[in-house]
């Protein structure tokens, strides 16, 4: 192979890294392991959830499954109106501070994490989470001045992981979550910093051959 073609290759493997740092999209969970929500004036149960365990019991252990966090139903009203009477809603509601071990069934890179909170401003006891923590990194949520619920996202986060540990840390006695959601890229893992500074070294040094 020239000289000619091997920069051609260095160049086009270049822009494709960098095309490829711009495109994440969204990312499919496989499933999810948590504990289940509470029971206050209705059930704030993972409803749907697909995999082991009692989803009509508190805190019970649910694991291998997805449920009403992947479901892609975000609520848009304050716990009180979607999940009244008795019955299915599309919170998970909970009086512990949740871990949610995520699997994504294979190497992905996260770039950020989506969550969707209610917020009803302390009625019920339900309030923005004091913060989240994301594979050990804790990330503060301000909570909204309103009472209506809202998407907090971490962004810039460039994890590559097969599987992820989420921890929500409450303000008040509930934390209320409908969905959440990743952005990155599957498989392939993004190229830090440092190697794309040696392939630019690399394409230097091949210019520089190539003049001689
Ligand atoms: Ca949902
Ligand atoms: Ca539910
Ligand atoms: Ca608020």
């Amino acid at each position: 192979m020239n000289t000619k073609v091997v920069l051609k290759l260095a160049v086009a493997s270049l822009a494709a890294s960098a095309f490829g740092a711009a495109i994440a999209a969204p990312l499919t969970v496989a499933s999810y392991d948590m504990l289940n929500g509470n029971t206050g004036s209705y059930n704030y149960w993972d409803d749907t959830y697909s995999g082991t365990g009692a989803i009509g019991t508190n805190n019970a252990p649910l694991s291998g499954g997805k449920g009403d966090l992947t479901d892609g139903v975000v609520a848009n009203n304050n716990w009180f109106v979607t999940e009244a009477p008795v019955g299915p809603g599309p919170y998970v509601g909970w009086t512990i501070d949740p871990t949610i071990h995520f699997h994504f069934g294979g190497l992905v890179n996260i770039q950020k994490v989506s969550f969707n909170f209610d917020d009803s401003n302390g009625a019920g006891g339900v309030s923005a989470p004091r913060s989240v923590q994301i594979a050990g990194t804790t990330y503060g949520v301000a909570d909204p001045s309103g009472d209506a619920p809202f998407q907090f996202d971490v962004v810039g986060l460039n994890l590559n992981v097969a599987d992820l540990q989420i921890a929500i840390q409450r303000a008040n006695a509930w934390v209320f979550i409908s969905e959440i959601s990743f952005d990155g890229q599957r498989g392939g893992v993004l190229p830090e910093p440092g190697a794309l500074s040696l392939l630019a070294l690399g394409m230097i040094g091949l210019a520089f051959a190539k003049r001689r």
